[in-house]
């Protein structure tokens, strides 16, 4: 973190970029950065690789200098360059990540695959550099913290999680209404999307799998991002060892989200098709179509589960 810190105080034109598909993390940790270094007399500009739902968004970001040029791109929740789609970074790369990655890349990169959230790591930094945790800030963090560890529900949900929410709190998040607005907002078609993975669902030795296509979102007038939280409740299913959520997307891609409940199964498994993400929560995205490789990506989850 020092040397990211160095680097912050020594320039002044930053631009934060996110992944694709941004989360709540993905959203309130870059938000809550800009903010941030806005307030320290920083020029920022913050760039989705494909836009950030409505929802996530708590309130109107700093004031973009869409013509400046950055000297730094602070790259938050990701360091996988297939996450950033056809963004490049304009500066000097700066990496602030907790997702376990196999590449070096960037020029300063501060990884903790220990770390709940990107959120989790902002909130640190921005302290570690005096910035004032005001209420919009404290909101967008409180918000990526919730997000990642389902709220406060998951593996990652440390002692250090609630520590940190709690100074949220103090410095003026409303977990009541973050959390309402994360989980008792969904659209009716959330639930029909919900009802044919259902009806689709495969069980096979702990693992709950299940897809989506084009022709289901073109159906219920939903997106593949409209499926994004849908892998959750397949893991929320008893006996669901290995839960995984394969949804056509964009391009001739398919998308696979997963979700183990004792076991790394849901990371070794997106590593075999070249992804990754943390122990219990990972994904990949391959060309293809969901349904015919629904089968494939069980038949590997199912050897970790065995042996994991
Ligand atoms: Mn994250």
């Amino acid at each position: 973190m020092k040397a990211l810190i160095e680097c912050i105080q020594a320039h002044r034109r930053f631009e934060i970029i996110t992944h694709a598909w941004p989360d709540e993390d993905a959203v309130g940790s870059s938000t809550a950065l800009a903010l941030g270094l806005a307030r320290l007399g920083k020029t920022v500009r913050v760039v989705y690789p494909t836009a950030a739902p409505e929802m996530l968004i708590l309130g109107a970001p700093p004031k973009a200098e869409s013509a400046h040029t950055p000297e730094i791109s602070l790259l938050v929740d990701v360091s996988d360059q297939g996450m950033l789609k056809e963004v490049r970074p304009a500066g000097m790369v700066a990496i602030i990540d907790h997702h376990r990655t196999v590449t070096d890349y960037g020029d300063i990169r501060w990884v903790e695959p220990g770390r709940s959230s990107a959120s989790e790591m902002v909130f640190e930094l921005l302290t570690a550099m005096d910035a004032a945790i005001d209420e919009e800030i404290a909101a967008n963090l409180y918000m990526g913290i919730f997000g990642d560890t389902g709220g406060f529900t998951h593996a990652n949900t440390s002692l250090r999680v609630f520590e940190i929410a709690g100074n949220l709190v103090r410095h003026g998040a409303d977990p009541h209404a973050i959390a309402g607005r994360l989980k008792r907002n969904k659209p009716l078609r959330w639930y029909r999307i919900l009802c044919l993975a259902l009806d689709r669902l495969i069980i096979q030795d702990g693992v709950y799998a299940s897809y989506l296509t084009t022709h289901d979102f073109d159906i219920l007038g939903a997106t593949t991002q409209d499926a994004s939280g849908i892998v959750e409740e397949l893991a929320s299913l008893a006996g669901a060892e290995l839960s995984i959520l394969a949804r056509d997307g964009d391009g001739a891609t398919v998308r696979c989200s997963m979700r183990s409940r004792h076991s790394p199964a849901a990371r070794l498994t997106a590593e075999a098709f070249g992804g990754g993400g943390h122990d219990r929560a990972a994904g990949f995205t391959v060309p293809g179509r969901a349904a015919q490789l629904i089968q494939k990506i069980v038949e590997e989850g199912k050897r970790w589960v065995k042996t994991a």
